[in-house]
């Protein structure tokens, strides 16, 4: 019998792209700060001159998945961390915004095999949000745990 599970020991030589939307920047800047500070304290180089992690920006949630699979294209990565915040009270295509960035995330990693953490909040008021991203507690710390857990297995099992 065979038994795999991704490890947290060591991410340093994990290859890790994060993609993160400027919407709401108040809330995806904070996910982004916890994000970092959870793989630097795993072992990822996570300073400017990093080869193992780039940092790709896009407007809005729904830009997610095109980034995505436009950074796989371009270089060989473990995993992808995916940033975001939808906010209910803010907007009446909430809905669709939430589908269409799942749905899409979901499709560019099934394609490609590659993990994909859905690093994106999706919250009725911007007060939710502000908990997740840092108030009470930072989610981009565990999307970063997710991150290394699977980059770790998928690496170990292909
Ligand atoms: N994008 C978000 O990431 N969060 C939102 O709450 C949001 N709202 O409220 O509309 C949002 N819209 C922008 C969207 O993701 C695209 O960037 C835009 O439609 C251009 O394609």
């Amino acid at each position: 019998m065979a038994i795999y599970e991704g490890s947290f020991t060591d991410a340093s030589t994990l290859k890790l792209g994060i993609v993160v939307a400027r919407f709401n920047d108040l809330i995806t800047s904070k996910l982004l700060s916890g994000c970092l500070d959870c793989l630097k304290r795993h072992g990822v180089d996570t300073s400017e001159s990093s080869s193992n992690l780039d940092i790709v920006w896009v407007p809005g949630s729904l830009e997610l998945p095109i980034a995505a699979k436009s950074i796989i294209n371009k270089s060989k990565y473990d995993v992808l961390i995916t940033l975001g915040a939808v906010i209910k009270g803010d907007t009446s295509h909430y809905d669709v915004v939430v589908s269409e960035a799942s749905k899409g995330i979901s499709k560019v990693s099934y394609e490609s095999n590659i993990p994909i953490i859905f690093g994106v909040l999706t919250t009725d008021t911007m007060q939710q949000a502000l908990e997740r991203a840092g108030i009470k507690n930072n989610l981009g710390w565990n999307y970063a745990l997710q991150a290394i857990e699977m980059g770790s297995l998928i690496k170990n099992l292909n």
